[in-house]
C-alpha cells in the first residue's frame, strides 16, 4: 500500500462526528483518541491504588463488570445497596485522585454537549472481558440530576443500549468505539442504559478488555 494511504499504521481511521441519540444526549465519536495516552496512564495510576474488584449486588449478584473509583466519591454496591462513599471499602482508604486528564476531558465534552461548567466529584471506571455485561439500569445515586454524565470507552468494542425513561421502553443498540465518549444529561439524564455481552474482539492496544469510566457530579 502506498505511504500516504497507510496513516494508520493498518488500524481503522479514528471515526469523527456526533451521533445524536436524544434531545440532550450524543456520542461524540473518537473525541477521546487525541488524549487515550494520558488515560491510560491515569487508568495504570488509579487501579495501582485501588484495583478493580467485581462487586456484589443487593439482589444478590455478583457483577461480571469489575470496578474501582477515583475523585471524591466513588460508588460502590454490596448487600447493603448502591451508593456513593469517600472511602474504599477495599483498603479503607480515600479513593485515589482523579487524574487530571480525566477531568479536562469532562469538562471539555460536556461543554461540546451543551453543558458548559460540569465539574465532576466521582469516577467509576468499569473493565468488561468478554461476556461482561451491564443491566439495563438507571443512574440515579447522584444527589444532582441537573449535571450531566460524560463516559469514555477504551479497548475493545461493546454495544450500548439506550432505553427510555421506563424500563419496559424498547432500548436502541448503540456502537460504541475505543475513544468515543458519550455525554448524557438534562431531559435524558435518567434514561435506562446498559452494555450488551461483550464480543472478543481484541483491541490492538488493550487486548480482551474494554475499560470505560464515566464521570459524575454526586455530591
Ligand atoms: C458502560 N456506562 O458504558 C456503562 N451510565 O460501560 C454506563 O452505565 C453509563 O455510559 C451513564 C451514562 C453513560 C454511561
Ligand atoms: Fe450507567
Amino acid at each position: 500500500m502506498a505511504p500516504n494511504l497507510d496513516l494508520f499504521g493498518g488500524d481503522a481511521p479514528p471515526q469523527q462526528g456526533r451521533l445524536v441519540l436524544g434531545a440532550q444526549s450524543v456520542v461524540l465519536r473518537g473525541y477521546a483518541l487525541p488524549m487515550v495516552a494520558d488515560l491510560l496512564a491515569g487508568v495504570d495510576a488509579v487501579t495501582a491504588q485501588a484495583p478493580f474488584r467485581h462487586m456484589d449486588t443487593p439482589g444478590g449478584y455478583t457483577m461480571s463488570v469489575a470496578l474501582t473509583n477515583c475523585g471524591e466519591l466513588g460508588w460502590t454496591t454490596d448487600a447493603r445497596g448502591y451508593r456513593y462513599s469517600r472511602i474504599d471499602p477495599l483498603s479503607d482508604r480515600p479513593w485515589p485522585a482523579m487524574p487530571e486528564a480525566f477531568g479536562q476531558l469532562a469538562r471539555d465534552a460536556a461543554a461540546a454537549a451543551g453543558f458548559p461548567g460540569f465539574s465532576p466529584d466521582a469516577c467509576l471506571v468499569n473493565r468488561y472481558e468478554p461476556g461482561s455485561r451491564l443491566s439495563l439500569h438507571q443512574d440515579k445515586n447522584e444527589r444532582d440530576y441537573n449535571a450531566p454524565i460524560v463516559s469514555v470507552s477504551l479497548g475493545m468494542p461493546a454495544i450500548f443500549l439506550f432505553g427510555g425513561d421506563n424500563r419496559a421502553d424498547k432500548a436502541a443498540r448503540v456502537p460504541v468505539f475505543h475513544g468515543d465518549v458519550v455525554v448524557w444529561g438534562g431531559v435524558d439524564r435518567l434514561r435506562y442504559h446498559g452494555v450488551m455481552p461483550l464480543k472478543d474482539l481484541p483491541h490492538p492496544r488493550l487486548g480482551s478488555q474494554r475499560i470505560n469510566f464515566t464521570l459524575r457530579k454526586a455530591g
